[in-house]
């Protein structure tokens, strides 16, 4: 069952959501028939992208609705910016503009961008989705304070240093199927592929003062 969020190290201090929401059944088969159109337009593109993805591969591998659920459960009662780092057909991005967020992804496969532009326009959310084209390790994130990222084991690592440097002191982090390595997650919402993960920025930010202390604590008082 992925119905609901557990705590991780610490209670919930969120009310629970009611475990359905109600979305209509052609939704669903239209987001299936999109994840297979898609994805054939990842393929038809992979030559061009090739090169930019040496760094880490990153394929398109869209998120399951249930995946989706546990991601915006893990967003209640948040609002703001958003974004959904490596945007894929946007489906995340849309999920969350349709919740009052100001939402944007960051896709590097152009197709996938014009394809979820597209989605954003036929559901009536282009107002508050933006999508651009664009290497996810050259954008700063600072301006957010709802991060998503759908990403793979080998990239978690840096995406981690690099969201600890730019991310503000409230913004919330939500990890899908692959968590953060060193972070220690506030709560968890799903199982096995689709778990999702929530990271508060308070319990990852290094300021200067909490490093000195670290020091003064491992070195110890003589
Ligand atoms: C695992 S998919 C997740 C898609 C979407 N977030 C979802 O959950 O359905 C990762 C996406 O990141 C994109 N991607 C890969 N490398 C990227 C990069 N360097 N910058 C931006 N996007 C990238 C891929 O094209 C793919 O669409
Ligand atoms: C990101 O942008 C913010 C605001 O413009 C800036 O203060 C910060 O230094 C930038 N961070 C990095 C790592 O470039
Ligand atoms: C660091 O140490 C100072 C002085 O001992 C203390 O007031 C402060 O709360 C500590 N900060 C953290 C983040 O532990
Ligand atoms: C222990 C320590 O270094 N405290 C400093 C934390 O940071 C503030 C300003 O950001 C300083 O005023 C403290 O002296």
């Amino acid at each position: 069952m992925s119905g609901s969020v557990r705590a991780a190290g610490r209670p919930d201090p969120q009310p629970r959501e009611p475990s359905s929401s109600p979305r209509p059944r052609w939704g669903l088969v239209l987001a299936g028939a999109a994840g297979g159109a898609a994805l054939a337009l990842y393929v038809a593109a992979a030559p061009f992208v090739a090169p930019a993805l040496r760094r880490v591969c990153l394929p398109f591998v869209p998120a399951s609705p249930a995946q989706v659920d546990n991601v915006l459960r893990l967003l209640a009662g948040r609002r703001g910016a958003l974004v959904d780092i490596g945007s894929g057909d946007g489906r995340i991005v849309i999920e969350a503009a349709k919740r009052g967020f100001r939402a944007v992804g960051y896709e590097l496969n152009p197709w996938l961008a014009w394809y979820s532009r597209y989605r954003a326009w036929r559901v009536g959310v282009h107002h508050s989705t933006t999508f651009y084209i664009c290497d996810l390790w050259k954008v700063n994130f600072s301006e957010f304070n709802n991060v998503v990222i759908f990403g793979v084991p080998q990239m978690m690592p840096q995406l981690e240093e690099k969201l600890q440097q730019e991310l503000k002191g409230s913004a919330r982090v939500i990890a899908c199927r692959f968590p953060f390595p060193s972070w220690t997650a506030s709560h968890e919402s799903g199982k096995g592929i689709d778990t999702a993960w929530s990271y508060d920025s308070k319990s990852f930010k290094i300021t200067g003062n909490e490093s000195l202390n670290k020091t003064t604590e491992r070195t110890g008082p003589v």
